[in-house]
């Protein structure tokens, strides 16, 4: 088995069946006047990571890996967003309401889009999914069963909200996940090291952690 070195530990994976799930890397929360700015975060930490993102889908890409993108969004009608969440916030804009890039968090509208960089290209499936975590009332863990894949990379934005939260999920439903260090970003970087120190704190209670380079020289 191929093994890249993590912590807490090294991980191993079975050739050829290792996923890399993007989580969320919309102009939502990127760019200036989308969701991430609606909330009164300064997005230009988010901003950084995306070369090191796109470095780590460009080595599954080349090992011809499967990848699979995430963004959250809601449908038009916003029957999928529960109203505890619309009221969140506490801004004078919130889900569904029309801002600089259109309708916040809505599936369709600019704001949704995946940052140019980082746009999927055919055969990398679009998740697209109401709630932070990647598994609930989405297909996420068919279209990985179907696949035969039970080993997964995660990447994207934010760590300690949607990030961790479907790292969790993955880990409840036996999937063995390893989080790139580098190409995961958090408007609060106190959140972002504390995320990185409870997932592979206990012998790796959610899973492991490696910086980008790492895991993609062990792809080739
Ligand atoms: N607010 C925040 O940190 N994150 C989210 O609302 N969604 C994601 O993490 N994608």
């Amino acid at each position: 088995m191929p093994t890249i070195a993590a912590q807490p530990y090294e991980y191993s994976f079975p050739a050829g069946r290792l996923a890399l799930i993007v989580i969320d890397m919309q102009r939502d929360f990127v760019e200036e006047g989308g969701f991430g700015s609606v909330l009164g975060n300064d997005v230009r930490p988010l901003a950084k990571i995306v070369p090191t993102v796109r470095r780590l889908i460009d080595g599954f890409r080349a090992a011809h890996l499967p990848i699979i993108h995430t963004r959250e969004g809601h449908k038009p009608d916003l029957s999928d967003c529960p109203p505890s969440k619309r009221a969140r916030g506490g801004g004078k804009l919130t889900i569904g309401d029309e801002g600089p890039m259109g309708r916040i968090l809505v599936d369709g509208e600019p704001g949704n889009d995946l940052v140019s960089e980082l746009a999927a290209r055919p055969g990398e499936a679009v998740i697209v999914k109401p709630g932070k975590g990647a598994f609930y009332a989405t297909h996420l863990d068919d279209i990985l069963k179907r696949d035969g894949v039970g080993h997964l990379v995660l990447a994207g934005v934010t760590t300690e909200v949607c990030v961790q939260t479907t790292m969790r999920e993955a880990n409840d439903r036996g999937y063995e996940c390893l989080l790139a260090e580098d190409a995961t970003e958090s408007y609060f970087p106190e959140f972002k090291a504390a995320t990185l120190a409870m997932i592979r704190a206990q012998g790796g209670i959610v899973g492991w952690t490696a910086p980008t380079d790492t895991i993609v020289k062990a792809l080739r």
